[in-house]
């Protein structure tokens, strides 16, 4: 019998480490030439300094990413569905990706980028369960494109959180004033842990795992592939 992801990973997640050596060479490519630089180094100090001066230019950057044909490739690539269906153990005619997104997390004390981006606790079933094309048995591949540790912001998890089910989410405006940035939060998990990271490593994580946004400390950027992943045959049983 093949074994599920949550049979293999009971805590509800795990770190992955796979073929995506291409997927983060034509990442950090893009980005580094979206401001003429040649380093991790240079490319947080350009985006912060710009920032500094109230620049949008790391939100352009994001975006241009985003919207960019080397993105969409990335996405749909061979070694991106390979990886996806080892995990959901189905065959890759079978994967559904969903919802693929790219983040770049200034360092913490840009307070307006903070409320903007941060997620505090939620389990992604929280958000994207209405949105079609995924279950709770889907899940969430969260690739940072450098090296990432607990003071970069790495992501953090609640082992077991899972083995409650789908989790009570509040909806809140993380600018209450302007009633802006919305977000859906659950409790915080009873223990947590915090996934660090070497470049060509995931983080993966299932659809009813409790984690929230890590607080970059540092002075560099925090950079992340996002997506999501079903199993086709799952979500027709799960219409
Ligand atoms: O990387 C992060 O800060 C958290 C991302 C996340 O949880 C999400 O996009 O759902
Ligand atoms: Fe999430």
């Amino acid at each position: 019998m093949k074994m599920t992801y949550l049979e293999n990973n009971p805590k509800g997640y795990s770190i992955e480490k796979w073929d995506s050596a291409d997927i983060i060479n034509t990442s950090q490519q893009f980005l580094f030439d979206q401001v003429a630089c040649y380093s991790e180094q240079q490319f947080s100090k350009k985006l912060i300094d710009e920032r500094k001066q109230n620049s949008k230019l790391p939100a352009l950057v994001a975006d241009n990413f985003m919207n960019s044909s080397e993105f969409a490739k990335i996405m749909s690539s061979e070694s991106v569905v390979e990886f996806s269906a080892s995990l959901l153990k189905c065959a890759t005619k079978d994967v559904v990706i969903a919802f693929p997104h790219f983040r770049l997390d200034l360092p913490t004390h840009f307070t307006e980028d903070q409320v903007r981006l941060n997620l505090p606790w939620h389990q992604e079933a929280g958000y994207f369960l209405e949105k079609g094309n995924c279950s709770v048995n889907s899940l969430v591949v969260s690739t940072p494109v450098f090296n990432c540790t607990e003071s970069d912001g790495a992501l953090v998890v609640g082992p077991f959180s899972h083995t409650d089910g789908l989790a009570e989410h509040k909806s809140v405006f993380m600018d209450q004033i302007n009633k802006r940035h919305k977000r859906v939060i659950c409790s915080a998990p009873k223990t947590y842990e915090v996934l660090e990271t070497l470049e060509g490593q995931s983080q993966v994580i299932t659809f009813l795992t409790k984690h929230r946004s890590g607080i970059n400390k540092n002075s560099g950027v925090r950079c992340t592939l996002l997506f999501r992943i079903s199993d086709k045959n799952d979500l027709l049983h799960n219409l």
